[in-house]
């Protein structure tokens, strides 16, 4: 009997140290479970109980359950007291907390200005039917020259300053004219591609001269094609790239080994009527170059050029890019420069 009056005392001293001390939620819960869970210490003072006589029962089970009252009451209002407590320090911490404040944006990438351009000019041809072609950008002396009636030794190879690499007759492409001699022997007429890419030129370079450019060759090839077909399409393509603008084109004979008769076309400057500093005061502005395809170089792609002829035309996309941004240096566009670049986002 005095055992079980000793284990009452301990059990009040214990709860109420460990109850004082539990701050937070998990700690209640500890002392929940260890004092009066199923299997904490109150069920095993009220299991003791059990083992006494029927006189004891009547003293000590009074005794028991005001016990249990009072760890329960005491237990419940350190709990109210712990939660009071913690939502109050949240509603402090929220006090200072500004609704109103912004977070800075963070800086988000953009597409480059030349593949704006690019996305821009495939738009414009698979509108009209074309197909769009690539083609690698080392590639060997054969498309680059020989297939476009260029021989070895020809005068006319003078006319692209090549970047040769150290493997006999690979080279980093001149033009966008390779890929149209390989889309001419893998093509069955009729069809219309153009192959939008770089090119590379061994060239010192100036605000608009670079080493590195992109082009877009266009080739179509069919029964009946003629100069008017040519002419048509440069136009249609050109307007659209300047916004719809009525533009007017001046055609100048010139020379490409791989058509005949072969043109440079100007366009009348999309920006001034009386001239001005983008069309350097001459009111017209360099796009191109562009012809019927050789009769030789449909030959030797295999193409009967008694029933088929054929337009090509290349144009300086990367050209095109300056005058549409206004760029003053073409070298800016592949300086890598986050202010320049960030203009386009
Ligand atoms: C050619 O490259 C021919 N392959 C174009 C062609 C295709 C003619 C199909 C006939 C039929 P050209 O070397 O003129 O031609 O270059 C075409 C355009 O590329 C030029 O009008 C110019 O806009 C651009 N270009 C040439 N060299 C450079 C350079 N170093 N930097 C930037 N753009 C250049």
């Amino acid at each position: 009997m005095n055992s079980l009056q000793a284990a009452i005392n301990e059990f009040k001293n214990a709860f109420s140290q460990a109850l004082s001390a539990a701050k937070d939620s998990s700690a209640l819960e500890t002392v929940r479970i260890n004092f009066l869970g199923r299997k904490g210490k109150i069920t095993e003072l009220m299991d003791a109980l059990k083992t006494l006589s029927i006189e004891e029962k009547r003293t000590f089970g009074p005794i028991l359950n005001e016990l249990k009252q009072w760890a329960e009451k005491s237990f419940s209002s350190q709990h109210d007291a712990v939660t009071n407590q913690a939502q109050n320090a949240e509603l402090e911490k929220q006090k200072n907390f500004d609704v109103t404040a912004t977070i800075g944006s963070s800086p988000a990438g953009s597409l480059h200005p030349m593949t704006h351009i690019k996305e821009r000019v495939e738009n414009i041809f698979i509108s009209m039917g074309y197909q769009i072609v690539d083609g690698p950008e080392v590639d060997n002396e054969y498309f680059n020259f020989e297939a476009l009636n260029i021989p070895e030794n020809h005068p006319a190879r003078d006319m692209w300053d090549t970047f040769w690499l150290d493997v006999p007759g690979l080279l980093l492409r001149t033009h966008t004219s390779s890929v149209q001699a390989r889309a001419l022997a893998n093509n069955k007429p009729p069809f219309a591609a153009i192959v939008p890419g770089r090119t590379y030129r061994h060239e010192a370079t100036d605000a608009t001269h670079d080493f590195q450019f992109m082009q877009v060759e266009g080739v179509v090839i069919d029964r009946g094609i003629s100069m008017s077909n040519l002419i048509a399409t440069c136009k249609a393509f050109l307007q659209e790239m300047f916004g719809g603008k009525e533009l007017s084109l001046r055609i100048r004979p010139s020379y490409f080994p791989f058509t005949e008769p072969s043109i440079e076309i100007d366009i009348s400057c999309p920006f001034c009527t009386d001239g001005c500093s983008v069309c350097k005061y001459s009111k017209w502005i360099e796009s191109g170059g562009a012809g019927l395809v050789h009769p030789r170089v449909l030959k030797t792609a295999g193409i009967d050029s008694d029933e088929y002829s054929g337009f090509a035309f290349g144009f300086g996309l990367t050209r095109l890019a300056m005058l549409m941004y206004g760029i003053n240096d073409i070298r800016l566009l592949h300086s890598g420069k986050i202010e320049f670049l960030e203009q386009f986002s």
